[in-house]
């Protein structure tokens, strides 16, 4: 915990602040341990405070326990923060003894507006700026300890046990809400804490859309139904897909547009290793795509950073030019989509090692025939 409080020290310095005002749940809980994702964290020079309402203050001090912890009582989160800056700096109405200007960044990327305007008035004709800490801090969760591998893990290989189960469970004839309901009890019985994410049942023409939900539509022979779910395992979120297919005749253009995604999947997987851009990553997967034909038909990244939350950075997207680092825990996710006919995605999650990656995910990808 104090190594991840160090780096965030080493923003601050790099960034000449004297405090920083998070707000991203995730990042308070990362920082501090307070998991209970309604609250302020609040360093000023080197005091730790954790500002939330009664609900939270006794959890926020058995989990946060570097931390003060602050009720914010009927001032609220604004006239707080000014409180506490004014007596750490001992000013008088926004303005220090020592009429120096004080720098505070804030999480621009996970304030509300109307946040982010009680901070602006409570500050406003004083000596405090407020700066915009953009990504830096989402990036301190970039690399990820080898603690925090082994709960992702771990969380992957429940989504890989409730996957061996539906295959099983799975016929035609269910509707796609009952098959997302069957994945998500079994998840839920092996041990996860709840879901990373809504899970997606998709069948037949429903599969060309990437983020479809379960409706009530029956799976029908004939159908590809893709599969995206996860779970959350102390804190720690999973990530996977699988499209299997209701028959036993494909037709060419099916068989086509599956293989070309695992191909495509795997052509991408043997280019992770450290030092590599992200970006790089994205572009093996969308040339092989393009190059089978169906370059319009995958529009969405190859892959996202996964952790304490289910969308984090780096991206393997065309514009991210993060470079892999060993502990980076991404999915790798191509998709074609054929709106109006069917879609195909399949999706691993894997770890940076020293020397390449490490495969997360452990369920088959040759073609499941149900
Ligand atoms: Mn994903």
């Amino acid at each position: 915990m104090n190594k991840r409080f160090d780096n965030l020290q080493n923003i601050i310095v790099d960034k000449t602040l004297d405090g920083v005002i998070l707000t991203d749940g995730y990042n308070i809980d990362y920082l501090s341990g307070y998991k209970g994702h309604t609250g302020m964290l609040l360093v000023l020079g080197q005091d730790r405070y954790i500002l939330t309402d009664s609900r939270y203050t006794e959890q926020a001090a058995s989990e946060a326990r570097e931390y003060f912890i602050i009720d914010i009582g009927m001032d609220g989160y604004s006239k707080t923060v000014k409180r506490l800056v004014e007596e750490k700096y001992s000013m008088e109405h926004g303005e220090c003894e020592s009429n120096v200007e004080l720098n505070i960044g804030f999480e621009d990327q996970a304030i509300s507006y109307s946040q982010y305007r009680a901070l602006a008035d409570v500050f406003d004709n004083s000596k405090v700026n407020l700066v915009h800490l953009e990504e830096s801090v989402n990036k301190l969760r970039m690399i990820k300890s080898a603690e925090e591998i082994e709960l992702i893990a771990k969380a992957e290989a429940i989504g890989d046990e409730a996957f061996n189960h539906i295959i099983n469970f799975m016929e035609v004839g269910m509707t796609e809400k009952q098959v997302a309901l069957e994945l998500e009890v079994a998840m839920k019985s092996l041990g996860a804490d709840g879901l990373s994410f809504d899970t997606i049942v998709a069948s037949g023409k429903n599969s060309s859309m990437p983020h479809a939900v379960p409706t009530d539509k029956v799976i029908e022979d004939g159908d590809f139904v893709t599969m995206d779910f996860g779970c959350v395992y102390k804190g720690y979120c999973s990530d996977m897909t699988r499209t299997v297919y209701m028959g036993d005749e494909l037709t060419e253009k099916q068989l086509e547009v599956y293989t070309t995604v695992l191909a495509a999947q795997k052509e991408a997987l043997k280019a992770i290793k450290p030092g590599v851009v992200c970006s790089d990553i994205d572009k093996i997967a969308r040339d092989y795509i393009a190059a089978a034909g169906y370059g319009d038909c995958f529009g969405h990244g190859l892959g996202h950073g996964v952790g304490l939350f289910i969308h984090e950075e780096p991206r393997f997207s065309r514009t991210c030019d993060e470079v892999l680092v060993p502990g980076m825990v991404l999915s790798v996710e191509p998709g074609i989509y054929l709106p109006g006919e069917f879609g195909v995605r399949i999706e691993d999650l894997i770890v940076v090692t020293e020397d390449g990656y490490e495969n997360l995910a452990d369920s088959p990808k040759v073609l499941i025939l149900m």
